[in-house]
């Protein structure tokens, strides 16, 4: 082991992978040996854009961010709220409500890409992620884990995490372990964060350093459901983080039931559906290939003394 010296970065810098692009066994290779794919500037950058503009429309009508021609900015002036509280809520059942969300997780460049990854037929799930993430509120910080404990299904689902505007490392981006993708379904324990579980690391991956970035917009980072990650705190004075996650996965794999429910099922789809200008995309997932298997609560739960 390379004992941590004071001139050695915190981080290590995300491996950029858009010179294999578009050579499927070279970027499945990369996949395989570092548990993550980093893209510069995959999507449009009017597309995230658009977006935004949507994703802050409804935090600044339920007052949580500075209105004017600053709203882009996403400027918390309300105290944080967390995953659970009723005020977290109205803003996510709204947010899941938007077609430029759900859209974004079939924008024709992801879709190539996991299709070059898993796949002719690889489809996203309709489960999309909207975080909300306040400055000053490190407590809530998404701690290490790996994402197939919560999604079950095909252990070659693979999330694909996109800031919706530039979060440099004080905006709290994502970071991952390289190669822990290779250590198995690791032990739980309580946290406080988004699903209130955290990985347990082993000694090897308890010492090894995370790789992260200054992420731009219009970058988009890939890891398969077993490699850890986590958030950094959002340390901005003021800009909430935004950033979403969608998962993919190969034509024909299993799935769990609530995959193919809106993040937390607080609504139908025909009610997020009502106010879409186009049928295109919805209920899309009727025409693809999968099998729904049983959720295994055991997988998902927490040790008796948690
Ligand atoms: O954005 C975050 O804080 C967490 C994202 C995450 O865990 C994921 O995309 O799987
Ligand atoms: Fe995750």
């Amino acid at each position: 082991m390379i004992a941590m010296t004071s001139d050695m970065p915190e981080y290590l810098p995300l491996k950029v992978a858009n010179a294999l692009l578009p050579d499927a066994p070279a970027l499945r290779a990369q996949m395989e040996q570092d548990g993550y794919l980093f893209l510069r500037g995959l999507l449009p950058p009017d597309v995230l854009h658009a977006v935004r503009e949507d994703v802050t429309g409804v935090l600044q009508a339920i007052g949580w961010i500075r209105g004017g021609p600053d709203r882009l900015a996403a400027q918390a002036q309300v105290l944080p709220c967390r995953e659970g509280e009723p005020r977290y809520f109205e803003a996510i059942d709204r947010i899941q409500r938007l077609e430029s969300f759900h859209s974004l997780a079939h924008e024709p460049a992801l879709l190539q890409l996991m299709t070059l990854l898993l796949g002719e037929g690889a489809f996203p799930h309709p489960l999309g992620v909207m975080r909300l993430v306040f400055p000053d509120n490190p407590e809530v910080t998404t701690p290490p884990h790996q994402d197939f404990r919560n999604n079950q299904g095909t252990p070659r689902l693979t999330a694909a995490w996109i800031p919706l505007a530039d979060c440099p490392l004080d905006s709290g981006p994502l970071a991952i372990l390289p190669g822990s993708h290779r250590s198995g379904v690791l032990p739980l324990s309580f946290h406080l964060g988004p699903g209130n579980r955290q990985a347990v690391l082993p000694e090897e991956l308890a010492t090894a350093r995370w790789a992260t970035a200054d992420f731009c917009a219009g970058d988009v980072l890939l890891f398969p459901a077993l490699t850890v990650h986590r958030a950094l705190p959002n340390r901005h004075p003021s800009r909430m983080r935004l950033s979403v996650d969608f998962r993919y996965q190969p034509a024909g794999e299993p799935l769990t039931e609530q995959c193919l429910q809106p993040h937390f099922a607080r609504q139908s789809w025909d009610e997020i559906y009502r106010g879409w200008r186009s049928p295109d995309l919805q209920y899309y997932w009727h025409k693809r290939h999968y099998t729904v298997v049983p959720w295994d609560a055991s997988l998902h739960a927490l040790p008796e003394e948690h």
